[in-house]
């Protein structure tokens, strides 16, 4: 039941039809393209030909008018005007719609946590759509009393506690192994979201099942058509694994596993199993579809790596970049994210010269374990060419790699786990691309 049809996202890039970053970005049709007018009139730019700004002095019609009813959107939305902030897709990257990727618009979005209705979506086989009411959990296996739990045992259960948290998938960056390819980075890193999650740590359903002593690994199923299933190592389980029944203080949504998903802190996003229905307790891992064949390393001698768990830290510049080009000369303020699955980040440098030098960022707002931190590096542009990098840093010692680091040591065969150092050519006229140094 979980051979569904693969997407390209997981075969070896060289195995899909290349498109140049050129039309890649007529087909997303997010208009990066266009010339970037560098200057021009704002409030700290007077206009030189002292012609009056038309937005200052006359009445506009916002203010002329009533505005529109208080309730005029039971559930809210974002304004007509951010209508372009959504999640996309790569059309060469989507296999059929019930088995594919679709990105979070990174470049359009600050702060540190995730709007729910921007959140990348992945899923193997569609969308489940499930019915709390009948809507069950299952614990079994190396246990002294086999449990079945409703929505609403878990949400009454005691204990429940609130954690922010990143799951990013194993595959994010994957198509860019090889080379700069995806001229964005909704596309390059946009398989990322961090949410905070409402829900049980998943120690308190297991110690009511009572694991055997024997017990090592936990199964996670979902109920998806996908049937999506990982093998946790028990100690992981128990650690700080939680089963999620909100996001960001609301039921979690359809795209994220309603009504409930287990959420697996700091390690790969597939284990991360939505619309959980089973939970196995077992004396070693199944070596499910998910961790034989995809999910694995390959590395450049043919051997693969078996686990890997945990996500290394990582960021990534997210304004300048392709979808946010630079608009005006002088102060400026650039914007990133970073994070790791080890701990916290404790630090973040950023290059604006193809990694030459380094200046230390600005960490802004919280810095959480395995919880996406903002960076900013105030500076003042001249309009000369700029190649923008950053670099994380946890709380472990562990720096970011450079491309050329982690390809030395993992080939160019890997599709998961690249955690590099991304590039973007900030040209003079402020238009932005993905590229490499050499
Ligand atoms: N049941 C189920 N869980 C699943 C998947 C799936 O297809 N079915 N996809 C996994 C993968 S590969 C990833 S990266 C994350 C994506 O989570 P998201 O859709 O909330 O972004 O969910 C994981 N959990
Ligand atoms: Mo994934």
């Amino acid at each position: 039941m979980s051979e569904t049809s693969l997407p390209p996202t997981e075969r070896a890039p060289g195995a899909q039809p290349s498109l140049s970053r050129r039309s890649f970005l007529n087909l997303a049709g997010v208009g990066a393209g266009a010339a970037v007018a560098v200057g021009g009139r704002s409030a700290l730019a007077a206009p030189a030909t002292g012609e009056p700004d038309p937005n200052i002095v006359p009445v506009p019609e916002w203010t002329k008018t009533l505005g529109a009813p208080v309730n005029e959107n039971p559930y809210g939305k974002p304004s007509v005007f951010e209508k372009d902030v959504v999640r996309r897709e790569v059309t060469w990257l989507t296999a059929s719609s019930q088995s594919s990727v679709s990105f979070t618009p990174l470049y359009a979005l600050d702060s540190v946590i995730t709007p729910n209705g921007l959140c990348f979506v992945r899923h193997h086989g569609g969308q489940a759509e499930i019915d709390p009411d009948k809507y069950r959990l299952m614990i079994h296996g190396m246990v002294d009393k086999p449990l079945v739990f409703t929505l609403e045992d878990i949400k009454r259960m005691p204990g429940r506690v609130n954690r922010a948290y990143f799951l990013e998938c194993a595959a994010n960056s994957g198509m860019e192994w090889r080379g700069a390819q995806l001229n964005g980075c909704q596309f390059t890193h946009g398989m990322i979201h961090n949410l905070f999650y409402t829900g049980v740590p998943l120690k308190t359903l297991l110690d009511m099942a009572g694991v055997n002593p024997k017990g090592k690994w936990v199964l996670a199923e979902g109920a998806d058509a996908a049937v999506m299933t990982r093998s946790i190592p028990l100690e992981k389980a128990m650690n700080d694994c939680l089963v999620a029944f909100a996001m960001n203080g609301e039921a979690l949504r359809p795209e994220q596993g309603y009504p409930v998903r287990l959420v697996v802190p700091g390690w790969e996003g597939n284990m991360w199993v939505k619309w959980l229905r089973r939970l196995k307790v077992g004396d070693q891992p199944w070596q499910q579809r998910e961790e034989t064949s995809k999910y694995t390393d390959l590395l450049a001698d043919g051997r693969s790596r078996r686990f890997t768990f945990v996500m290394d830290a990582k960021s990534v510049v997210t304004s300048p970049s392709p979808q946010a080009p630079l608009k005006r000369k002088g102060p400026n303020v650039l914007s990133g994210i970073a994070w790791s699955g080890r701990g916290t980040i404790t630090r973040v440098d950023v290059s604006l010269d193809g990694g030459r030098n380094w200046t230390t960022a600005r960490l802004d707002g919280p810095a959480m374990p395995m919880s996406m931190t903002r960076f900013y590096l105030d500076f003042d542009w001249a309009g000369q060419e700029l190649m923008v990098q950053s670099r994380a840093m946890d709380d472990t010692g562990y720096v970011q790699p450079t491309k050329q680091e982690l390809r030395a040591v993992r080939g160019t065969n890997s599709i998961y786990h690249n955690n590099g150092i991304q590039t973007w050519l900030v040209r003079s006229n402020g238009e932005t691309e993905n590229v490499e140094v050499g």
